[in-house]
């Protein structure tokens, strides 16, 4: 059965493509899923990608696929510089945890600067457009010991 790597996403992630482009680029989240699935594929890896606007959801998600996923590529979006909730759920995944921004936060305020998560991550992608994503998958299939 293929090894599967979760790829979730926090709140106003659904816009991406709509709003705010000359921030985040003209790319969608079907774009990134697109670019996710097409970087797993040759390896032999299925992704599940998701989207929330709901934290509940995603810590759920978290514990849902925890055990399953061979590891975790994470847009928590504003969850990343705020959430404890979102850094415990995390930080029981077995698996490694990259930690991904389409735009390059340490170009931004100063709030989005800190993260909860890049202390518990075993990589971090600013700055990169969706195609962080794709290294993101990249790194986890690596990080896990390559094609099955
Ligand atoms: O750069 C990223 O990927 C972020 O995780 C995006 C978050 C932001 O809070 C983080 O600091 C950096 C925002 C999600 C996207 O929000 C949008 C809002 C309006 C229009 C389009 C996207």
């Amino acid at each position: 059965m293929a090894r599967t790597i979760a790829v979730l996403n926090g709140p106003n992630l659904n816009l991406l493509g709509v709003r705010r482009t000359e921030v985040y680029g003209a790319d969608t989240l079907a774009d990134a899923e697109a670019a996710c699935r097409s970087q797993a594929a040759p390896a032999g890896f299925a992704v599940d990608f998701r989207q929330t606007n709901h934290e509940g959801v995603f810590i759920d998600a978290v514990h849902e696929l925890r055990s399953t996923a061979a590891g975790f590529v994470v847009n928590a979006g504003a969850w990343t510089h705020t959430s404890v909730a979102v850094r415990d759920a995390l930080e029981t995944v077995p698996g490694p945890l990259i930690e991904v921004h389409v735009s390059n936060v340490h170009a931004r305020e100063p709030f989005r600067h800190h993260s909860y998560l890049a202390p518990i991550a075993a990589g971090v992608i600013a700055g990169c457009g969706i195609q962080g994503y794709a290294f993101g998958v990249a790194r986890i299939i690596t990080l896990t010991g390559g094609p099955a």
